[in-house]
């Protein structure tokens, strides 16, 4: 059997550091990368936040017709009688289109609401007269402190991981209809 000099035994020894070192720091790079390309949340947030106060923003992606994308719900607690839905609309279309009317089967009525500042300079929340404009090739934030779907007379309270079905109505698509989840961290 050989024979292995002390210094032998050091030289595994860094050598076996720099390996474990390296594993290190290739797995965070991959962890990374991987969050990157996943965390579809994280640049939605990042999206909306970049669209204007109108909520319009250039589009993302590729697609067909009218999507809606990254949709969420929520309320302010379980005795709640109100909600909110949230969601980037997408227009793939040539033609300017516009969001009239929305329903939903967890509440009495679907509203489309947005912020404005009053003469007093406070934020108020209202209905958005006339629609909200979903011009060709362009995305529209719903946001929470911008335009929304308020969703009135909740039949039932919104827990975390529901999900509730909303129908927008577009002027020239008609209506889309999709499964909304709840998330109450948002
Ligand atoms: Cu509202």
């Amino acid at each position: 059997m050989a024979k292995i000099s002390k210094s032998g035994i050091i030289g595994i020894i860094l050598a076996s550091l720099v390996v474990v070192a390296s594993l290190l720091v290739l797995g965070c790079v991959l962890k990374h990368k991987m969050h990157g390309h996943q965390g579809m949340d994280h640049a939605a947030h990042e999206i909306q936040h970049h669209a204007g106060s109108d909520g319009v923003m250039m589009l993302d992606g590729q697609g067909e017709g009218i999507i809606l994308d990254q949709s969420y719900a929520r309320a302010n607690g379980a005795s709640a009688k109100a909600g909110a839905a949230f969601m980037v609309i997408k227009n793939f279309t040539d033609k300017d289109d516009r969001l009239i009317g929305a329903s939903t089967n967890v509440a009495m009525k679907a509203e489309l609401h947005t912020h404005t500042v009053d003469a007093s300079g406070l934020t108020v929340m209202g209905p958005l007269k006339g629609g909200l404009a979903v011009p060709a090739h362009s995305g529209v934030a719903l946001k929470r402190g911008g335009h929304h779907v308020m969703m009135m007379g909740l039949k039932q309270p919104l827990n975390d991981g529901d999900v509730l079905t909303l129908t927008l109505i577009f002027e020239k698509t008609g209506e889309i209809t999709v499964e909304v989840p709840v998330d109450l961290k948002r």
